[in-house]
């Protein structure tokens, strides 16, 4: 054994360890700690910044009286331009905590992720929310095509520029509601996903 490791020392060779897997990273992140951290709405005069009841901390807070589908759209830190998309086909995904505060109306709708660009547009699509108060639930969507639904263009030109993300955040179909949305993360995951 030392005359073979001294032989690999004299070839410059080196025998590390087997490699661990990467690590996941997060690129870009919204705790709501402090402000709304630049997200905005679809209808206005729904969503405002509350400074607890987050999980921990701030959250983003959605309160309405009408029957609108609001989405809420994240700020230029979470698309391209901040964020390599291509780089994270199988191996990144976005992730979020969404709570039901108050629930006044008649039933509920999936939870959703949009994204959009110059080369194409694609939607996911979770499952129905549990019917429960004050629950934080995390959602999780793969930068998977199989998880997406491709409405226009194509997924890998989707990828090469992603201008537009929005989350829905109003799940309870029918008024009054109150919804909050807390640690939107885009997560790089190296080790990437099985494809469907
Ligand atoms: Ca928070």
């Amino acid at each position: 054994m030392i005359s073979i490791h001294a032989a690999a020392l004299a070839g410059g060779l080196v025998f590390a360890a087997a490699p661990a897997l990467a690590a996941d990273t997060i690129l870009a992140q919204s705790t709501f700690d402090s402000d709304l951290d630049g997200w905005t709405s679809t209808v206005n005069g729904t969503v405002s910044w509350s400074a607890g009841g987050g999980h921990p901390g701030g959250r983003m807070l959605f309160s309405n009286d009408t029957s609108d589908s609001t989405f809420v759209v994240a700020p230029a830190k979470f698309r391209t331009g901040a964020i390599d998309f291509k780089k994270l086909n199988n191996k990144g995904y976005i992730v979020f905590q969404h709570e039901l505060v108050q629930n006044g109306g008649t039933g509920f709708v999936a939870y959703e992720i949009d994204m959009t660009g110059p080369g194409g547009a694609a939607v996911f699509t979770g499952g129905l929310p549990l019917n429960k108060l004050n629950n934080w639930q995390t959602v999780v969507a793969p930068l998977v095509q199989g998880n997406w639904t491709v409405s226009g263009g194509s997924w890998t030109a989707l990828l090469n520029d992603v201008e537009d993300i929005r989350i829905r955040i109003e799940l309870i179909d029918g008024s009054p509601d109150v919804e909050a949305i807390d640690n939107v993360k885009i997560v790089s995951h190296p080790k990437g996903f099985v494809p469907r």
